[in-house]
C-alpha cells in the first residue's frame, strides 16, 4: 500500500521537525518546504538533531511566492498540508511589520489558494496562535475567547487564521485551525525566552556567563512541549470534520518563575545571576496566557503529557550536554 503523503511549511522549525518525525514514524511520506539559504548544512541542524535528515524529501520554495507553492503542490500530491512556516518571532514583527504581514499572513492565503487550486482534496492544517487572543478578558481562552491581536505577529495570525475558516466555509476546504499556546523543546530557537533562559543557564553553570539579561519577568505563559503538540495537529486532520481547536497545558507560569525553575535545576539561585534589560521589553505586552482545552480533550482524545519541570530539565540537559560539546571540540 501506498503510504500517506504529507508536506510541511516550516519543515526546519521546531515544530517542523517534530511533526516530521512523528510522521514517520507513523508510516508518512513526509515532505517539506525548504526557502533557499546560503547556509544549506545549518538550515536543517534540527532535523539533523531528531535523527529524520535525509528521511523526508525537501523541495525549494517560500510562502511569499505563490507560483513555486502551486508548483511543489501540484508535483507532490499531499493527503494532508501542515502550514507551519511564518516569522513566528514577536518581538521581530515590530521591526519587521510588512515582512511579518507577507510571511505569516498572506503566505497562509498564499498556501490556502494553492491548496484549493492543486490538491482540493487535501486536509489542510494552519498554525495559529494563542497571541491572537492578546488583550484578553476572559480568565482562561478557549475557542470562544475573542481575539485582540496585541504584535504585527498577532494581526497577521488572525488574518490567517479567518482565511482558513473562511476557506473552510466557502469552499469546502478540509482546513482546520490549532490555536497552540506556547511550546518548547531543546529545538526552540534561541531568541524566544525558554530557551534563551536554558542556555544562559547552562552557560552560566559552566562558568561561560555570569549573568542573564531578560525583559518582562512579569509575563505569564502557558507552556507545554512541541513533542505533545505536534500530535493534536495530526489528530485534527483525522477527523471528518475540520475545525479549530485550542492546544495548551491548562497550567499558566510567569517568566520569573521559568527562571526559578532552571536556575534551581542546576542549584543555582537566580538572583545570583539574572538582570533585567529594556532592550527585550516590547512596545505591547500580552500579560497572561491561560488555555482550556477542553474541546481538544473531549473530541481529539488529546491531552498534554509533559510536565513544565519535565521540560525544563530535559532543556537544561540538552543545552549543558551541546555547551560541553563545543567545548571539547
Ligand atoms: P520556527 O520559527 O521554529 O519555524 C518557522 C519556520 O518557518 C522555519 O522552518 C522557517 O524556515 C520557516 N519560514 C520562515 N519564513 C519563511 C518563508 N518566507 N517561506 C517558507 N518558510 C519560511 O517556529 P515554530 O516551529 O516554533 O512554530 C511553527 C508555527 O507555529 C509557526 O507558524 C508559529 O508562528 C506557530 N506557532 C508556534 C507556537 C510555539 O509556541 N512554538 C505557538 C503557536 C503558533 P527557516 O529555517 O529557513 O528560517
Ligand atoms: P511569545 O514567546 O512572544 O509568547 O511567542 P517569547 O518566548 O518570545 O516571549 C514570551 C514572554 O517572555 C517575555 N520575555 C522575553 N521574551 C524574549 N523572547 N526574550 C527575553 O529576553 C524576554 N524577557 C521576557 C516576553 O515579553 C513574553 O511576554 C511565542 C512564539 O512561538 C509565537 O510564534 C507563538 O505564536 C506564541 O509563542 C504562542
Amino acid at each position: 500500500m501506498q503510504a500517506r503523503r504529507a508536506l510541511i511549511t516550516g519543515v526546519t522549525g521546531q515544530d517542523g521537525a517534530y511533526l516530521s518525525k512523528f510522521l514517520l514514524e507513523k508510516g508518512y511520506d513526509v515532505h517539506g518546504l525548504l526557502r533557499r539559504s546560503a547556509s544549506a548544512d545549518v538550515v536543517d541542524a534540527r532535523l539533523k538533531w531528531l535523527g529524520v535528515a535525509g528521511k523526508i524529501t525537501l523541495h525549494d520554495g517560500n510562502l511569499t511566492d505563490l507560483s513555486g507553492l502551486l508548483r511543489v503542490l501540484q508535483d507532490v500530491q499531499p493527503a494532508e498540508v501542515y502550514n507551519l512556516g511564518a516569522q513566528s518571532f514577536v518581538k521581530s514583527s515590530w521591526q519587521q511589520p510588512l515582512l511579518t504581514s507577507t510571511v505569516t499572513g498572506l503566505g497562509a492565503a498564499h498556501m490556502l489558494e494553492a491548496v484549493r487550486i492543486a490538491c482540493p482534496k487535501a486536509r489542510f492544517y494552519q498554525a495559529s496562535s494563542s497571541e491572537m487572543f492578546g488583550l484578553i478578558q476572559e480568565p482562561r481562552q478557549s475557542e470562544t475567547t475573542p481575539f485582540y491581536p496585541r504584535s504585527p505577529y498577532a494581526a497577521a495570525k488572525l488574518y490567517a487564521h479567518w482565511m482558513t475558516v473562511n476557506y473552510r466555509e466557502s469552499f469546502g476546504l478540509h482546513a482546520s485551525s490549532g490555536i497552540l499556546f506556547n511550546h518548547e523543546s531543546p529545538l526552540r530557537g534561541i531568541e524566544f525566552v525558554t530557551r534563551k533562559i536554558t542556555d544562559g543557564v547552562a552557560q552560566i553553570k559552566l562558568g561561560l556567563e555570569t549573568t542573564l539579561a531578560l525583559g518582562n519577568l512579569d509575563a505569564k505563559r502557558d507552556w507545554g512541549h512541541a513533542r505533545d503538540y505536534v500530535k493534536a495537529m495530526w489528530l485534527m486532520l483525522q477527523q471528518d470534520t475540520p475545525d479549530d481547536y485550542v492546544v495548551a497545558t491548562g497550567r499558566t507560569v510567569s517568566v520569573r518563575d521559568f527562571c526559578k525553575l532552571a536556575f534551581n535545576h542546576v542549584g543555582l539561585n537566580m538572583e545570583d545571576h539574572v538582570v533585567t534589560d529594556p532592550r527585550y521589553m516590547r512596545p505591547a505586552e500580552v500579560d497572561v496566557l491561560l488555555g482550556n482545552a477542553d474541546k481538544a480533550r473531549d473530541r481529539l482524545g488529546w491531552v498534554a503529557e509533559t510536565r513544565l519541570e519535565d521540560l525544563v530539565a530535559e532543556m537544561i540537559e540538552a543545552d549543558l550536554a551541546r555547551l560541553k560539546r563545543h567545548q571539547h571540540l
